[in-house]
């Protein structure tokens, strides 16, 4: 098919140096912001594929910016690791495919921002992790990652979205779609309206350490869940990391963090039955270990010493998004069934007091190995 949501994924394709014939493609619906469709191609005679992306330019305000963001962290990645090896790069990096003009992305004449990468095949992604030694490859992965940023200057990378990890900001969002009740939902979401309130002083944490002065910025990822790490298929190696949409300077903690919400909990994101969620200390502390092999050389004593309470900021601030989306309506998630940004939030609250449960043995996992 070369038409799917109304989009003619032929003609689209035909915009970016693409050497080959365009089979069908079809929308990949895992993601909760851009839309991402599969492309199949055909180049003498052998089957090729092809990503194809149109990004939300209600979330991503300045497609540009984050194309420029994108083309510079790909290019400094791939300088990195070809350095180290030249096997399999293309699996190991992400490759944009440029427009015919030699831009990064295309604009049709509805002003959609649409942009092309490699497929990257023989790989695997999920949103649970099934053993401790997968947290420790994730973590490992995120902190070379971050590592191989680090020499990348800041003002190279732009910030897409302005205050993204202002928890303080999204607690005010909230308040204001609570006094607004656009779609009557306050009454029936109290219970998770006052857990927000209560423990709204999660938000601060950060906050008041940055302006201490005693957390540096970084070049980050912002969006470190499992599922945005592909796997070798048959070996279970890291291959990329994939979603560099968010890559913006901040703190390191909110890329810890949002791997312990995704890789020690075996729910998933939005799971309906609340028993299901849990922290697993052992996935927890394979993680930590993964991640400070690589980031023990260039964190602070600092930075290391507030590891142990990035899953409750990220994870808390997460559920309040989710929570604040629901009530306007699920205008920035996308849902698949209604409701489902509530049970998001619920696993999110769920899992903060897990987190919370299990602080004092984090802080004694990071002490061992810092
Ligand atoms: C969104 O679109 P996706 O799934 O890559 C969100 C992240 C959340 C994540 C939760 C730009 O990422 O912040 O952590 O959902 N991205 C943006 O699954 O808001
Ligand atoms: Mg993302």
């Amino acid at each position: 098919m070369s038409e799917v949501n109304g989009y003619n994924l032929e003609k689209l394709v035909g915009q970016f140096q693409i050497v080959a014939e365009f089979v069908d493609g079809y929308a990949w619906t895992k993601g909760h912001i851009n839309d991402t469709y599969i492309i199949n191609c055909r180049q003498g005679g052998s089957p090729i594929r092809y990503i194809l992306q149109r990004i939300n330019h209600h979330v991503f305000q300045q497609p540009a910016v984050v194309m420029q963001n994108v083309k510079e962290a790909t290019q400094h990645l791939r300088k990195k690791i070809a350095s180290e090896s030249s096997a399999d790069l293309t699996r190991r990096t992400m490759t944009l495919v440029p427009t015919r003009g030699g831009a990064s992305y295309y604009m049709d004449s509805a002003g959609n921002y649409w942009r092309a990468y490699v497929f990257i095949e023989r790989v695997k992604s999920s949103h649970v992790a099934e053993k401790p030694e997968q947290a420790e490859q994730v973590g490992r992965a995120f902190g070379l990652f971050q590592k191989r940023l680090a020499d990348l200057p800041t003002e190279r990378i732009q910030e897409t979205i302005p205050q993204f990890h202002n928890g303080v900001l999204r607690i005010y969002a909230l308040e204001k779609a609570v006094r607004e009740d656009k779609q009557n939902r306050v009454e029936s979401t109290q219970p998770e309206i006052d857990f927000c309130r209560t423990n709204r002083g999660i938000v601060q944490i950060f906050a008041d350490a940055q302006a201490k002065g005693e957390l540096p910025q970084r070049i980050t990822h912002n969006d470190t869940k499992i599922d945005n790490v592909l796997l070798d298929q048959e070996t279970d190696e890291v291959m990329c990391i994939v979603d560099l949409d968010t890559v913006m300077p901040g703190l390191i903690h909110y890329d810890f963090g949002d791997m312990v919400r995704t890789l020690t909990s075996p729910a998933d994101e939005d799971e309906r039955d609340l028993d299901k969620v849990t922290m697993r200390m052992d996935f927890f502390d394979a993680l930590a270990k993964g991640y400070l092999s690589e980031a023990n050389d260039f964190l602070s004593e600092a930075e290391k010493g507030y590891l142990a309470q990035a899953g409750k900021v990220i994870t808390f601030q997460l559920g309040v998004r989710f929570l604040t989306d629901h009530l306007n309506g699920d205008t920035y998630f996308r849902v698949h069934r209604e409701g489902q940004n509530l049970d998001r939030a619920r696993v999110q609250f769920k899992l903060v007091e897990r987190m919370l449960e299990n602080e004092e043995a984090m802080k004694a996992t990071i002490a061992a190995l810092g």
